[in-house]
């Protein structure tokens, strides 16, 4: 079992006794991520992949060895790791180098659950080639519906969340993807929520795409991965133009660099890849099964409390990844985000940037929990005793 009270003091901004459950949003970081950016800007910051003198070679090389790291992190090859800004540039790298090929009797599937970044570009880039947007539906306890029906001889892409950021389903992803290839179509997964959470395997999968963000598993912001088989990367059109991403240019024609940066054009987040490669040495250390049980600890403690309280509802399966969505009685989420931050507890109400999900609840706003390695069951206690605290100011 973890430690959270000790692997707590390896982060500063805890130190003040925040209670800070909004982990799926963002997780905090690190003196070891901390330390390492720091480290770069104090001894060896340079631009990369040009400078011959030591310290763009060092930064060159860490930042090499950061794509190693991540690429070994899910058993990917490390020319196959393209460093993006986030989830949504992932997705949107693919969109538009994929999705552009697309015609007009052609399928793209994404689901109800869907974050916003997983939704609007594929929605967008259906518009733009006539193509056709599909969305699966969700049953009553938050479970994909009848996925089966929706991936057809005509779909060419099915893009899909490993699990959601509201509702906490864990996707049985494997089974999406092997009726994608079924149907000749292309599977990406958005890993945002699961990649920080436990070890995801892109051989084991055999997804063809997986997009994440570092800022969600100790990283800082701004630097994200998409991970694409070799094969197909090779064969796509780059995203971005300019810089870096070329091996030679002439007035009239360029030829593009190899995989990976054919897809990193201009200066990269060096920092950020940096900082990426020390929080997946952070994690690797704990043991991401180790990480996996012991949120899950959490979840299931804190569901268990939360049924103390009467008139709360509840939304998603009992077999869920570390998050809790509910509804205090007619309490808005604002309202119960605003009580317990007066409590020094940090907790995300709002649509979650899952519109279509919330709205399908019957909802405009939900009130969210969500956990990580630095919580602990004294944690939960506060957010639960808040929310009852909470539930009498109010009177709902
Ligand atoms: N996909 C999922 C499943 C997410 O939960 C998020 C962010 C994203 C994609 C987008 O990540 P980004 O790094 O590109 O912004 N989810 C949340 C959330 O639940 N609260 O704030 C951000």
């Amino acid at each position: 079992m973890l430690n959270a009270d000790k692997i707590k003091k390896d982060f500063p901004i805890l130190k003040n006794r925040l209670v800070y459950l909004d982990n799926a949003a963002t997780s905090q970081k690190p003196y070891q991520v901390i330390n390492a950016i720091k480290d770069y800007y104090e001894r060896y910051n340079a631009n990369v992949h040009r400078g011959v003198y030591k310290i763009a070679v060092e930064a060159t090389e860490k930042y090499e060895e950061a794509h190693s790291v991540v690429a070994k992190f899910i058993n990917a090859f490390p020319n196959e790791i393209i460093f993006t800004r986030n989830t949504t540039e992932s997705i949107n790298l693919v969109a538009y180098s994929l999705g552009l090929k697309l015609k007009k009797d052609d399928e793209v599937v994404v689901s109800l659950m869907e974050h916003h970044s997983n939704f609007v570009p594929w929605q967008q880039i259906c518009k733009l080639t006539g193509a056709k947007f599909k969305v699966i539906p969700i049953d009553e306890k938050g479970n994909l519906k009848d996925y089966e029906r929706y991936i057809t001889k005509n779909t060419k892409i099915v893009s899909i969340t490993h699990a959601s950021n509201v509702l906490g389903t864990i996707n049985p992803i494997k089974e999406i993807i092997n009726l994608a290839h079924e149907n000749g179509a292309i599977a990406i997964i958005d890993g945002a929520q699961t990649v920080p959470h436990f070890s995801v395997d892109v051989k084991d999968l055999d997804c063809d795409f997986l997009a994440f963000s570092g800022h969600k598993m100790l990283a800082p912001m701004g630097i994200g991965v998409l991970y694409g088989k070799q094969e197909i990367l090779k064969s796509m059109k780059p995203f971005n133009y300019g810089g870096d991403m070329i091996r030679e240019v002439k007035i009239n024609e360029t030829i593009f660099n190899d995989l990976p940066w054919k897809f990193e054009a201009g200066t990269p987040n060096v920092e950020g890849a940096i900082g990426l490669m020390e929080a997946i040495k952070y994690l690797e250390k704990l043991g991401m099964n180790n990480v996996y049980a012991y949120v899950q600890y959490l979840t299931k403690y804190a569901l268990e409390r939360l049924k103390e309280i009467p008139n709360i509802k509840v939304y998603g399966p009992e077999k869920r990844n570390g998050l809790i969505s509910f509804k205090l009685g007619r309490l808005h989420p604002h309202d119960a985000s605003a009580f317990l931050d007066e409590l020094n507890i940090a907790i995300r109400g709002g649509h979650m940037c899952a519109q279509p999900l919330v709205n399908s609840l019957g909802e405009i706003a939900v009130a969210r929990v969500s956990f990580y390695i630095y919580n602990t069951k004294e944690d939960v206690d506060k957010f639960v005793d808040g929310l009852k605290k909470a539930k009498g100011a109010f009177k709902v």
